[in-house]
């Protein structure tokens, strides 16, 4: 790396700098190791780094890894497979059920977290939601299986409240709905960017043999972003995650990267057990069936040469959202319009100033209404500190597999949406 010019390694210093910046969480770590990151970077690929422009300025940096999409749209992808989403209703038992909604569940995953790289070629930095913003899509009904209808809202933006996207998804036909809420905290290890998610969704499924209602806690896996010093982000889920059903049945989802289970990259196994007796331990049960995989590929049940569970690479359903003119002031395609076709047309000048002009607008607003007392309020949302479900839910849940206690968003449903509308 001696023969690394001087400016270079400064340019992404400076870049890595930037990443910080804005990630919020990322700068207050209090030793970063910039000068370490630099060197080993250089002694990589710099001829990748040339996208960067690392001899430039970071405002070009910024721009170049910026996606022209919000965070707002992400909850689309839990149901980027509307059939799999429906049709847990109709498993005939519960443990049908539980099994369909597992299956869901690792369908979503390959949309949650590898579409970027996919679209765009590596991980990009998603548009940062304003207060308020709005996203709305719905999926149709074909063959019979019930239109699905989705709802997001910015909920949240300013510290110390980690910003939180909150959404809503209902196929009314199926009798499926899910109600979640999401955050991140982010924070930099030195070669990657170690995300935990806060937040939790609840799924309720009226089953269509007749059997009573039944919720599912679904909580949200941790990630890390890797690929940075390479200049191509990607992300690999960690550690783990779980789904809890009312009718006492636990599903443990372990993930590992390249060189565990399969030596394949987006790995996981999952491991279904029930609690007999309705309450406590859940992880302690007997376990009743396995299924492993990738989630970015083919998974099977009870080992590795079991029959398939699912096969991820099944046809996928984007979202269908109105067009921008006929979009409310507040939703995202409309927000960000200016500021996205700038990051498109690579003309991050106008990108750049409209970003500006969302944000003042956005601190003006904030400081109106701190001096008027009138705080914002949500539309669809109603914020509770404790949400029972949750509480029943996640009492049943093995320690290491619950998330710390949270507050939650819930779903005012079409009845107040109407009010609201009308006032
Ligand atoms: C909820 C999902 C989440 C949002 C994104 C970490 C991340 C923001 C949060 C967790 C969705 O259900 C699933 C998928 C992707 C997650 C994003 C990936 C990502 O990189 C960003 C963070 C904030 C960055 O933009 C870091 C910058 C880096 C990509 C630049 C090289």
């Amino acid at each position: 790396c001696a023969d690394v010019p001087q400016e270079q390694k400064a340019g992404w210093a400076s870049f890595v700098k930037s990443l910080a910046q804005m990630t919020g969480d990322l700068s207050s770590m209090t030793a970063p190791p910039w000068d370490a990151l630099s060197l080993s970077i250089s002694a990589l690929r710099l001829a990748e780094a040339e996208r960067f422009r690392v001899e430039d300025h970071a405002v070009t940096i910024h721009l170049v890894i910026l996606s022209p999409v919000s965070l707002t749209e992400f909850p689309a992808y839990w149901c980027e497979h509307p059939e799999l989403f429906a049709s847990i209703s109709e498993g005939q038992t519960e443990q049908e059920r539980v099994e369909r909604v597992l299956r869901w569940f690792i369908g979503t995953l390959k949309a949650q977290y590898t579409t970027r790289n996919e679209k765009m070629g590596s991980e990009k930095k998603p548009l940062n939601p304003v207060l308020g913003e709005l996203f709305y899509g719905t999926w149709p009904d074909v063959n019979g299986r019930g239109e699905t209808v989705l709802v997001v809202e910015q909920v949240s933006h300013h510290p110390p409240i980690t910003p939180q996207t909150a959404y809503h998804i209902e196929n009314k036909k199926a009798g499926v709905s899910l109600q979640g809420h999401s955050g991140q905290k982010t924070s930099f290890t030195g070669t990657a960017i170690n995300v935990k998610q806060s937040g939790h969704a609840i799924l309720t499924v009226q089953p269509k043999n007749g059997s009573a209602v039944e919720t599912y806690l679904i909580t949200l896996p941790k990630l890390r972003i890797e690929g940075i010093i390479w200049g191509s982000p990607y992300i690999e889920l960690v550690e783990m995650s779980a789904i809890q059903s009312s009718t006492g049945y636990t599903v443990q989802i372990d993930y590992k990267g390249k060189g565990y289970f399969s030596g394949k990259a987006h790995s996981f196994k999952a491991v279904l057990t029930h609690n007999g007796n309705g309450n406590g331990n859940g992880g302690n049960g007997h376990p009743l069936q396995t299924y492993e995989g990738q989630w970015t590929g083919v998974a099977t049940v009870g080992g590795p040469k079991g029959p398939v569970f699912l096969d991820t690479n099944i046809a996928k359903e984007e979202v269908i959202v109105k067009p921008i003119e006929e979009q409310d002031e507040w939703e995202s395609r409309r927000l960000w319009e200016k500021v996205a076709k700038g990051i498109r047309t690579g003309d991050y000048d106008t990108a750049g100033k409209e970003k500006s002009r969302i944000e003042n607008e956005q601190r003006q607003r904030r400081k109106d209404e701190a001096s008027s007392g009138n705080g914002w309020a949500h539309r669809h949302f109603t914020h509770v500190d404790s949400d029972p479900e949750y509480q029943q839910l996640s009492a049943m849940l093995h320690d290491k597999l619950t998330p710390a206690h949270e507050d939650a968003y819930v779903y005012k449903g079409e009845q107040q949406q109407a009010q609201a509308q009308a006032e």
